[in-house]
């Protein structure tokens, strides 16, 4: 990273590097409350809370080799920040690095997705479906998010697990986004669920987005639409490894640190990114 904090653990050159780490501070089309252009900072931060060996995997962090790219330039339009965020992984993606991106809001999602090959899976852990056409006169909302990545990989393609925010006019239609409500995870258990997403997914290759409000506000009260009755972090990190081989790249987004003097939820964001890098690098060997 050229300047400023680097994820701790990540002092990998890029060309030595399994996996390619970058930030978006990109929050200009939050709705409720922004904020989560200081998610980045923080979670790289919060990365220092963590001991370098993860014990239940029997992983040193040094596997796989990171490279932190720092953050992409930041612009007002989303349109500009999706040429930067296409810029600065697209390289990694076609030099076949693991992806890790930190947010920023859920739309910079829609760049990475593509960069990607059209070969690849993409399941969202949100509280929100993110399927609508278009939201507050943009396309590239982050309420947009999943109908943008069904657009470039298929409807039979993507995936939400935890949901419980919807619009009527999501569902309404001839082509709803596929999901497995929080309630059904909370009730029947997160197992069944990432069963029914890979089931119905036709890709090999999952790269994984982390909206960080699909999980209850009581653990991540940080971000900018908390929505109550939310999946437990556990669930998330047994979705992570049920993945497990078949995983790409993973995004965490939504973090929104002035919401959070705690800073709990920079935390537990670092811990799945931590989470997803060890479940990556597990299959290096
Ligand atoms: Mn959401």
């Amino acid at each position: 990273m050229p300047y400023g904090l680097s994820y701790a653990g990540a002092d990998a050159e890029y060309g030595e590097a399994d996996a390619f780490l970058f930030g978006v501070q990109y929050d200009h089309t939050a709705c409720f409350r922004a904020g989560a252009r200081e998610g980045p900072g923080a979670i790289r931060r919060a990365s220092y809370n963590f001991e370098e060996f993860h014990f239940e995997h029997g992983l040193d962090q040094h596997v796989p080799a990171v490279f932190d790219y720092g953050n992409v330039d930041d612009f007002v339009m989303p349109e500009d920040m999706f040429s930067e965020v296409e810029f600065a992984v697209g390289p990694a993606v076609k030099d076949g690095k693991f992806i890790i991106a930190l947010g920023g809001e859920h739309s910079i999602n829609m760049p990475i997705v593509r960069s990607l090959p059209k070969d690849t899976a993409l399941i969202s852990i949100d509280a929100h479906l993110d399927s609508r056409d278009e939201y507050l006169g943009t396309p590239f909302s982050h309420a947009c998010v999943m109908r943008r990545a069904a657009e470039h990989l298929g409807l039979d393609n993507v995936f939400v697990l935890g949901v419980r925010a919807v619009g009527m006019e999501e569902l309404d239609r001839e082509d709803p986004v596929p999901f497995v409500s929080s309630y059904e995870i909370l009730e029947k258990g997160i197992e069944g669920a990432v069963e029914k997403a890979l089931d119905s997914i036709r890709s090999e290759r999952v790269y994984i987005t982390l909206d960080i409000d699909g999980i209850d506000p009581a653990y991540a009260p940080g971000t900018g639409t908390p929505e109550p009755f939310g999946l437990l972090p556990i669930d998330v990190k047994k979705a992570i490894g049920m993945v497990g081989d078949r995983l790409c790249g993973f995004d965490v987004t939504e973090v929104c640190p002035p919401y959070d003097p705690s800073g709990i939820t920079s935390v537990l964001a670092s811990r799945f990114v931590n989470e997803a890098l060890a479940v990556y690098g597990k299959r290096l060997g």
